[in-house]
């Protein structure tokens, strides 16, 4: 994806890339920005732990832009870090062995966030499992130590923090403890298809939610203030 190509349909672009997400995330932050362990789980033959064999993949650097359901866009940023299809292949299908049918997608990220996507959109050549953005390593803002960015999606299937994923042979309850609304979840959210919601017309959602994104990104930002101000003895980039 090119920054010169034309905005998606609904979509309004933003000079600046803003930390974002749902109201009650604002104020969860990973306990470090450093990658420790990723853990893989689900309908597998063995779990596992995913350390040093991350870094081991071949590192991708790619420009895409991003795109968030309530309407906003960011273009041209510069993501790095290991193709998915590389840590599928490699990884989880030679240690973890997915059982077969296993590709509902479940990721987890340390505040909670949960979200899903099928295995076939992973595939893709553009997603990655990412570690920087624009040349530094990616801080607290953007989804330290580890985040999904799969730019065909909007921004709630590209999940920050990451602690886990799981390969499950069907979509049950994945959001278990933390349900939030099923008109946030639609199984895809495809850019291009303009996949805002399951239920509600894509016309009310873009309107609803452009009402709240100076909102939720002045929460956001207060938030990540906040921590800053505070500190905890503990890195934060
Ligand atoms: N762990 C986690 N991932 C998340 C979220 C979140 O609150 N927590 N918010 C999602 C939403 S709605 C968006 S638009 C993007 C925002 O990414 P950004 O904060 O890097 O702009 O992250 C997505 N991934
Ligand atoms: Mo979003």
């Amino acid at each position: 994806m090119s920054e010169h190509e034309p905005l998606p349909p609904g979509q309004v672009e933003l000079a600046e890339f803003p930390r974002f997400g749902l109201g009650k995330f604002a104020n969860r932050f990973p306990k470090s920005p450093v990658f420790e362990a990723l853990g893989v789980g689900g309908d597998v033959a063995q779990e596992i732990r995913v350390t040093e064999a991350l870094s081991a993949l071949p590192r991708i650097e790619q420009q895409s832009d991003f795109h968030c359901v309530t309407t906003w866009s960011v273009l041209g940023l510069v993501w790095s870090g290991y193709r998915f299809g590389d840590f599928y292949e490699r990884i989880v299908v030679a240690q973890a062995q997915p059982l077969a049918g296993a590709e509902f997608v479940v990721f987890r990220g340390e505040d909670d966030y949960c979200s899903s996507l099928p295995l076939s959109d992973l595939l893709a050549d553009d997603v990655l499992l990412a570690d920087r953005l624009n040349g530094a390593d990616l801080g607290i803002a953007h989804g330290a130590p580890l985040r999904l960015i799969a730019p065909a999606h909007y921004g709630f299937k590209n999940p920050k923090h990451l602690v886990a994923i799981e390969f499950w042979r069907d979509a049950r309850n994945y959001r278990f403890p933390q349900p939030y609304p099923n008109l946030m979840d639609h199984p895809r959210g495809r850019v291009a298809a303009e996949e805002r919601g399951r239920w509600v017309p894509t016309l009310v959602l873009r309107y609803l939610y452009r009402l709240i994104v100076p909102f939720t990104i002045r929460a956001f930002k207060r938030a990540l203030d906040r921590k800053r101000r505070k500190g905890d003895g503990g890195i934060i980039f």
